[in-house]
């Protein structure tokens, strides 16, 4: 197999023949402070398609931290399990847990995860016990709890930066689509609802849909209608890589914020949306909030004032962005690199 190149600092790869799972943890970055990011479990094609994972979300990590002003580098770790999370039985998970453990250990400290997709605060109190190396234990545990609130309101910072600079008027009244009702996505969907938005949902688990249209008053669609419904406001909550150069080509919105990490499947989308004049909140700005729940607690010692102000930060963040790119005219993502890329280059971070 020829490996691919990455401009990354390390990648880890570890097989486990009992369960069948792989172990990836990719280190983009520790310019700014030791690599924090994630874990994500989940099915995977191939063990290649975790360590591709793997690497592209380590380097979206680099960016978010750096534009957050968080003094940390980028990671994440990648768990391609055997079967679906709910198919595997305790032992085989806890297996899972403490190999992982182990693979942070052997990193000792230079890289520290949390939860993501297929990972909980509970999974983290597991951890914990066995590594030093895990934030986002539960409240019950001592820990900060999940991040997903923090994650929700940056999103909706960043709703409401995106709505400006593409000229609307507040969120009130606008029809805002929200794909994916997850923790983060639910917490979204009550800011818009709250903030007078049509709410426009949708999601693969018809009983997350049916939740939204009882709480919200939310008009549902298919999952296949995401990128042809016409709204005002999308918001992508579910998986990375909804949008390549033909879908955004397509897409009838104009505005894009999300929490997805890694958007767009393809960096011409990012050109494309800009060229047909859809702001483009960069999924590393706009669902930062997370990472500054998770550093903000477990590193710098903030409260939860601290941590709401910095999250809501984010929607000054991305109008500078917004603005950046107005004036160099390039994409909002090549603007917010060129935040990241000062910041990485540049002296100690804020
Ligand atoms: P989650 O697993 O709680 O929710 C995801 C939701 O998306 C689920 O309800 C799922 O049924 C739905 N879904 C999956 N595929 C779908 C599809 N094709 N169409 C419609 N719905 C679909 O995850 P989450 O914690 O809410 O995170 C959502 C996204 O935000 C993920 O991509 C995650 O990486 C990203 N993110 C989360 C955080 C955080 O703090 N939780 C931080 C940064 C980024
Ligand atoms: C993300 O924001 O995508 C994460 O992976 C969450 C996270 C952030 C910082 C440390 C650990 C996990």
């Amino acid at each position: 197999m020829a490996l691919p190149e990455w401009d990354g600092e390390l990648t880890s790869v570890r097989h486990d023949p009992d369960t069948g799972a792989w172990f990836v943890i990719g280190v983009h970055s520790t310019r700014l402070g030791p690599a924090s990011g994630g874990t994500r479990a989940m099915v995977y094609p191939d063990p290649a398609d975790a360590v591709a994972d793997a690497r592209r979300l380590a380097g979206a990590m680099t960016l978010k931290m750096a534009v957050a002003g968080l003094p940390m580098g980028g990671g994440k770790s990648v768990i391609a399990l055997p079967a679906p999370r709910a198919a595997l039985d305790d032992a085989t998970w806890q297996r899972i847990l403490a190999l992982h453990a182990a693979n942070l250990n052997l990193l000792g400290g230079n890289y520290t995860t949390g939860p993501d997709v297929g990972t909980n605060s509970a999974d983290m109190d597991t951890l914990r016990t066995l590594t030093p190396h895990a934030f986002g234990r539960s409240t019950a545990a001592g820990g900060p709890g999940t991040s997903a609130p923090a994650t929700a309101l940056g999103v909706f910072a960043a709703i409401r930066a995106g709505a400006a600079e593409a000229g609307l008027d507040g969120v009130d009244g606008l029809r805002v689509l929200v794909q994916g009702l997850g923790a983060v996505g639910s917490g979204v969907a009550r800011h818009a609802a709250e903030a007078g938005a049509k709410l426009i949902v949708t999601d693969v688990d018809p009983a997350r849909c049916a939740t939204a249209a009882e709480t919200f008053g939310a008009e549902v669609v298919g999952p296949a209608d995401v990128l042809t419904r016409e709204c005002d406001v999308l918001v992508p909550c579910a998986t990375g890589g909804l949008l390549d150069g033909a879908t955004a080509r397509e897409v009838p919105c104009a505005v894009i914020a999300g929490a997805a990490n890694n958007l767009l499947a393809d960096p011409v989308a990012a050109d494309v949306l800009r060229r047909r004049g859809i702001t483009y909140a960069p999924d590393f700005v706009a669902n930062a909030g997370g990472a500054i729940h998770l550093v903000g607690r477990e590193v710098l010692g903030w409260d939860a004032g601290r941590v709401t102000e910095r999250t809501l930060a984010i929607g000054d963040t991305l109008a500078a962005v917004f603005a950046d790119a107005r004036e160099h005219a390039t994409t909002t993502v090549e603007a917010a690199e060129r935040v990241a890329v000062r910041t990485l280059t540049g002296g100690a971070p804020r």
